[in-house]
């Protein structure tokens, strides 16, 4: 019998994705560049289900039912190319080829021009999870055309997470579409894990061990900030070391590393205007953790105050870090989800944002109840943003007195809260009646004769400032 799926790539990504489709009774065929793997591969699953392990990428492809479906689990970038450049003249028209790594959003929209070029169909889908997700259900973001995706989706949504009985797994848009709703997925989770941070740091200043910390990530995982990562903050923040019998948080070296998603994030919503503050804070608080001859500098030249928080009431305090980490999440899925529209605009993506927010509930690492609540403020609503949705402008006004006073003490004692404090400025920038934009604009006009234009009446003015100071309308002159 031949295969209904295939899987190119046999490393952790690949194979355990391939065991999760054959765990749900589908014949898969397995094949991986260097043959070795390929083999330890059936000799160690081949009997937990049915793989055809292919030597060649033509016994692969003659392995499979038409049409095809080959999903390239291989490194991103020159591995998926390659292996591309490989597939095409053994594939026939209607294949699918789907590239289920993290590639660059502008890389899949130009392998999709190019394989639709020659009649195949190219689906960039976005997969979150990790090594387990992979295994046993994680959020799928397929783009690509729909067509592809009434032969594929069913496949993509058997093996995907499950909440609610609902599969985490959803068209998102043509070409680009599904892998930049996955880097906006791990924008938002590089926001969620820098609030995180600065959560923990607030409480170690006000004196809470990190086991207390852990019990207090344990409560507030009972509530509204019921996630994933809230519940493995828990978890790492109660590993004791067993050599020295300290919590093994204070013994890791504080030099936060990143593989590029988040900056891909941030450099492309540069590109499109779109303000995410709370994820450059994030990716600029990972770099700036790593500069070690910057902080070198900074310890031996700058005095502070000494990071030391008195709270008189430690419950009162450690709900206002609560209330505030909620308020910057919130916050920093708005701009995930304006950027992701913007770009649906930008490039003609049929982006449902509440099919986002329910794909997002489970199998993914920012799984959050809050994602919930996202969907259903999305489903059937056009909101120009997340924070105009009423229940959650609500809840912010509600919780903003502790936000504000969390960032007031954060500030006094010198415990830098960046993505508190950035997602407070966004928060009060776009609900400003009046921006000192004004002034920056008059600015401009001064050196530059960028001219301005005014709030009483049409036109597109410039001041003769080194002239008369007279203001002339370019419309009009
Ligand atoms: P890796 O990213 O480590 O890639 C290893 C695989 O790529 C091997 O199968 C290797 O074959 C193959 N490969 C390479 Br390298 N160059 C190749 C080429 N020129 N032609 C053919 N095959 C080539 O694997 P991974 O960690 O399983 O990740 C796979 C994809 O999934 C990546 O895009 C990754 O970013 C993404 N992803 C990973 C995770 C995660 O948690 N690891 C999560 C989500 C997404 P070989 O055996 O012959 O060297």
């Amino acid at each position: 019998p031949l295969a209904q799926v295939g899987v190119i790539g046999l490393a952790v990504m690949g194979s355990n994705l391939a065991r999760n489709f054959a765990s749900h009774g589908h014949t898969v065929a397995v094949y991986n560049r260097t043959v070795a793997k390929t083999e330890a591969f059936d000799t160690e699953f081949g009997s937990t289900g049915t793989f055809i392990a292919a030597p060649t990428l033509e016994e692969f492809v003659a392995a499979l039912e038409r049409p095809r479906k080959v999903i390239i689990m291989v490194q991103a970038g020159k591995g998926t190319d390659a292996v591309i450049e490989q597939l095409r003249p053994l594939l026939e028209e209607g294949d699918i080829v789907v590239d289920g790594g993290n590639a660059h959003y502008e890389d899949t929209r130009r392998r999709e021009a190019a394989l639709r070029g020659v009649g195949l169909h190219f689906v960039g889908a976005g997969i979150s999870g990790g090594e387990e997700g992979a295994l046993h259900g994680p959020s799928i973001m397929p783009g690509g055309s729909r067509e592809s995706y009434a032969a594929l989706g069913p496949l993509l949504e058997d093996i995907s997470a499950k909440v609610d009985g609902e599969p985490c797994c959803a068209y998102m848009g043509t070409d680009g579409a599904g892998h930049f709703v996955k880097m906006v997925h791990n924008g938002i989770e590089y926001a969620d894990m820098q609030f995180i941070a600065e959560a923990y740091d607030l409480l170690s200043a006000a004196g809470l061990t990190a086991a207390e910390i852990a019990e207090v990530f344990r409560e507030w995982n009972a509530g509204d900030l019921d996630s994933y990562l809230i519940e493995i903050t828990a978890e790492v923040l109660d590993q004791v070391d067993a050599a020295t019998g300290r919590p093994l948080v204070e013994l890791i070296q504080d030099a936060a590393e990143q593989k590029g998603t988040g900056r891909w994030t941030v450099q492309i919503a540069l590109e499109l205007g779109v303000p995410v503050n709370t994820i450059a804070e994030s990716v600029f608080a990972r770099s700036t953790s790593g500069h070690a001859g910057l902080r070198e500098a900074g310890r031996g030249a700058l005095t502070g105050p000494d990071r030391t928080i008195t709270v008189a009431d430690r419950a009162a305090f450690v709900d206002n870090v609560r209330a505030a980490l909620w308020s910057a999440k919130v916050v920093a899925y708005a701009q995930g989800l304006d950027q992701i529209s913007t770009a649906a605009r930008t490039y003609d993506w049929d982006v449902d944002l509440s099919e986002v927010a329910r794909i997002w509930r489970g199998g993914c690492i920012i799984r959050a109840r809050l994602l919930h609540r996202i969907r259903d403020e999305f489903a059937g609503a056009q909101l120009p943003t997340l924070l105009a949705a009423p229940s959650v402008a609500a809840e912010l006004a509600e919780s903003q007195d502790a936000w504000r006073g969390v960032v007031g003490v954060a500030t006094t004692a010198g415990v830098p809260v960046p993505g508190f404090s950035a997602a407070l400025a966004y928060y009060d920038t776009v609900r400003a009646e009046r921006l000192p934009a004004a002034l920056v604009q008059g600015l401009r006009d001064f050196f530059g004769a960028h001219t301005y234009q005014r709030t009483d009446r049409a036109g597109t003015f410039h001041t003769l400032w080194s002239g008369d100071r007279s203001e002339v309308d370019l419309i009009d002159a």
